[in-house]
Formats: C-alpha cells, sequence, structure tokens
C-alpha cells in the first residue's frame, strides 16, 4: 500500500471517503480489480477498531485490545491510503477537499463515512463523560469505562438511555442494559440496583417478532421499561439526568422528568459528519445530512458516478455492520456495471441484523428487512440461544476481519437458502 503524505491535485479511478468496515471492503474489492494506484482510501484516523465488540468490552466479556488493527495494515496494498479527513464535497466538480487543502478528483465516490457520535447534543454530557457514573459503550475510551462502573456500582439507579437520532447499532443501548443486570444479579448487586431501559421510541424494537421476546425479558428481569423519554440534560455534581417526555409520535413536550442517577450508560444521538452535512445544497445529501441514495441500487439520486455505503446513508435500514455485507454485495455489482458504460443492475435486500445478547451466555439473533425477519438458521432466532451468543462473541469477529474488511462477505443470504432448502424468501 501506498500511505500518501501529500496529495498534489491527485486523481483516481475510484475514491473511497472512510476507511471502516464498508469503506474497507469495497476499496478491497476494487484494488484487486482495477491497476495498481487507482483506488484511494481517505481517513484521517489511524487506528480500526471491531465495533461489534464495544458492547462486550463494557460487559467485561471480551478484550478491548483485541479490537484494535492499525488502520495501515486495513488497506490493500494495491490502494493509496491518505491519512485526512474531507473538508468539503464538490460532487458536481467529481472532487473533495481534505482537511489539509488539496484536491483529490475521482471518476467514481463512494461516500463511506460512517456517522459521527454527538455526545455534544445533550447538554452538559462531553464533560459528565468524564466523571464517575456516566459512560457510553459507543465510544472506545468510555466502553473500557463501562465496565468499571458495573464494577464500581452498588446500588441506586441504573440507566440505559436510547437517543432521538438515527443511531448504529440500536440494539446496542438495551444489550449493555440486559448484560448490566446479569452482572448485577451475578455479583449480588441486584436488589439495591432499579435498572431502567429510557427510550426515545414508543417500544422496545422496531420488528414485532424481536419485540415480543425483548418485553418478556424485561418483565421477567423487573427491567422498567420508560419509553417516549429523550435524554436532554446530565448534571454529574448532582448525579441527575434530565429528560424530555415525548408525545406518542415522539413529538417533544413541555414535560420533563429527572432521575438521579448512580450508573448513567448513553446511547449518543448521532448524525452524518459535518462535511455531510454542509453538503444539502449540493444535492449529495438530505435535509439531514445523510448521503442520499437510492435504497435499493445505493447510487446517489443526484451523481451518477457517486454511491454510498454504510452508516451515512439515508436509507431505511438498521445501521449495522450485518447490513453492510449485503449492501457490499449489490454496490460491488452496480459501481462494476456502471463503470462499464452500463446502469445498475444489483439491489440491496434491506438486510440488517443484531444479535441482541441478553447475558453472558445468550443472544436473541434478530436477523430482518423492512417487511420482517429473515433469519439464517433452520430454528426461532427470538430465542435466546446459546449458539446465538457464541456467534456474536467468536464467529462474527472471524467474518468481519477475514472476510467483511477484505471484501470477500457478501452475508448471509446463500447460506440461509441453503439452510432452508430453498423454501426461504
Ligand atoms: C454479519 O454478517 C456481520 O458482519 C460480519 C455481523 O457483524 C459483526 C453480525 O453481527 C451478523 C449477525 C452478521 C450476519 C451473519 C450471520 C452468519 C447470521
Amino acid at each position: 500500500m501506498k500511505v500518501s503524505p501529500v496529495v498534489l491535485n491527485a486523481h483516481y479511478k475510484l475514491l473511497v471517503v472512510g476507511g471502516g468496515a464498508s469503506g474497507c471492503a469495497i476499496s478491497h474489492h476494487f484494488a484487486k480489480c482495477l491497476p495498481k494506484n487507482q483506488v484511494a482510501v481517505l481517513d484521517p484516523s489511524t487506528k480500526h477498531y471491531y465495533q461489534p465488540g464495544f458492547t462486550l468490552v463494557g460487559g467485561g466479556l471480551m478484550n478491548f485490545n483485541s479490537l484494535v488493527r492499525q488502520e495501515r495494515d486495513m488497506i490493500h496494498p494495491n490502494s493509496t491510503w491518505i491519512n485526512e479527513g474531507v473538508q468539503q464535497f464538490r460532487p458536481e466538480l467529481s472532487k473533495i477537499l481534505t482537511t489539509s487543502g488539496e484536491e483529490i478528483t475521482y471518476d467514481y465516490l463512494v461516500i463511506a463515512t460512517g456517522l459521527q457520535l454527538r455526545y455534544d447534543m445533550v447538554k452538559g454530557l462531553p464533560e459528565a463523560l468524564d466523571t464517575p457514573g456516566v459512560c457510553s459503550i459507543y465510544h472506545p475510551k468510555y466502553a473500557q469505562k463501562t465496565f468499571k462502573e458495573l464494577e464500581r456500582f452498588q446500588s441506586g439507579n441504573a440507566i440505559f438511555t436510547f437517543p432521538n437520532t438515527p443511531i448504529k447499532c440500536a440494539g446496542a443501548p438495551q444489550k449493555i442494559c440486559y448484560i448490566a443486570e446479569d452482572y448485577f444479579t451475578k455479583h449480588g448487586k441486584r436488589e439495591g440496583a432499579t435498572v431502567m431501559y429510557n427510550t426515545t421510541l414508543g417500544r422496545i424494537f422496531g420488528v414485532e417478532k424481536y419485540a415480543k421476546a425483548l418485553t418478556k425479558i424485561v418483565e421477567t428481569r423487573n427491567i422498567q421499561l420508560n419509553t417516549r423519554h429523550n435524554l436532554v440534560e446530565v448534571k454529574p455534581q448532582e448525579r441527575e439526568a434530565v429528560f424530555q417526555l415525548l408525545d406518542s409520535e415522539g413529538k417533544p413536550t413541555d414535560n420533563y422528568k429527572t432521575y438521579e442517577y448512580s450508573l448513567l450508560h448513553v446511547g449518543p444521538p448521532c448524525s452524518p459528519i459535518a462535511p455531510l452535512r454542509e453538503a444539502v445544497s449540493t444535492g449529495l445529501t438530505d435535509a439531514n445530512g445523510w448521503v442520499n441514495v437510492d435504497p435499493l441500487s445505493l447510487q446517489s439520486v443526484k451523481y451518477d458516478n457517486v454511491f454510498g455505503i454504510g452508516d451515512c446513508l439515508n436509507t431505511p435500514n438498521a445501521k449495522t455492520a450485518a447490513a453492510i455485507s449485503s449492501q457490499f454485495k449489490a454496490l460491488r455489482k452496480n459501481l462494476h456495471s456502471v463503470m462499464d458504460g452500463k446502469g445498475v443492475v444489483a439491489q440491496y435486500d434491506g438486510y440488517a441484523s443484531c444479535p441482541l445478547v441478553v447475558d453472558s451466555r445468550h443472544a436473541i439473533l434478530a436477523e430482518f428487512n423492512s417487511a420482517g425477519p429473515l433469519e439464517t438458521l433452520p430454528v426461532d432466532q427470538a430465542k435466546p440461544m446459546v449458539i446465538s451468543y457464541f456467534m456474536k462473541r467468536y464467529l462474527m469477529p472471524f467474518l468481519y476481519w477475514n472476510f467483511l474488511v477484505k471484501g470477500l462477505w457478501n452475508g448471509p443470504a446463500t447460506i440461509r437458502k441453503i439452510l432452508h432448502l430453498g423454501m426461504s424468501k
């Protein structure tokens, strides 16, 4: 791999903005198909994290260091890694401006920036994260702090929040709640604990089948489910969390409720990165800054030479690594076809998956698209199972590092068809 420190007016056939799971998958694939040095990956970070493992780190079930690789080792040797961020998208000129002010032009652009954690959208939260009791598995630093807080917790309210924005892995805020509740039980701290899941949504999960199973878990384990609660302020001095109550449609009301906390785990608000939010007038992004693509082809609705993949999109699927694997399959075919001067040919099926860890040995392996469940195993995956937990803990990291980021994993659709003997959707 060529590491490019200064990129004076560089041009690439394919520019991939973002070197996370999606950016690695797509750039690896095309680095192998196109002549050397025609693919560049722009990413400001020097570290690459296996983010699906953060919840397990927060629960003391996985070692943090095992989730970290150097970004330079993640880029294919035929590609150029530009270790910078993007400052501005100029899709009408097929170019971007990097954070250091260099221009890079491209024939084809894939936007794979992921999303930005916006702790700053909750008053007092950025400072509160460094005070006792407050944590968040979404952030590498605070994921490690989360387990320390579980160990430190003695009694009182343990509050787990879900934000009022799109969020990656929407199951994670409740996974860590279940893992914590299980930890308190096993360490004799459950009696003095009030465990609450405070969500902005009207129900625990979007897909009915899994919502039912999760509601049962919440009820049997005496976890308070507080719907339509939006965390708006944290007061670390008083150890108080302030929630604005939302109406049944999710609109803000004038009512607020304040809870004292011993432990506060925050599912952060999220947004697109600033250069995407600033690109609304170009038509590259929708009104909120999410990349505006056709949800089936993943091609920009305005620019034929631009595609998007992963958490930065405005598509209606859940934002997960599993979704990326299925998006990758469609995007790769469509980009090849467009490079060949033809139109798009493949469609993303909307698949996403979320292994909902419910204790230190069991998970509900939710797999679905907007039409409902799309399960791989020929058993009822709404049931908490040991095999689902072990898939989450051992199989998924293996698939991620050896296949997904190398552009070799197309999601489980083929396995699903085989296991269901051709009878599956
Ligand atoms: C998946 O493909 C994937 O990406 C590698 C994950 O992220 C880490 C997942 O959590 C899941 C569940 C899948 C889906 C794969 C199977 C075999 C069900």
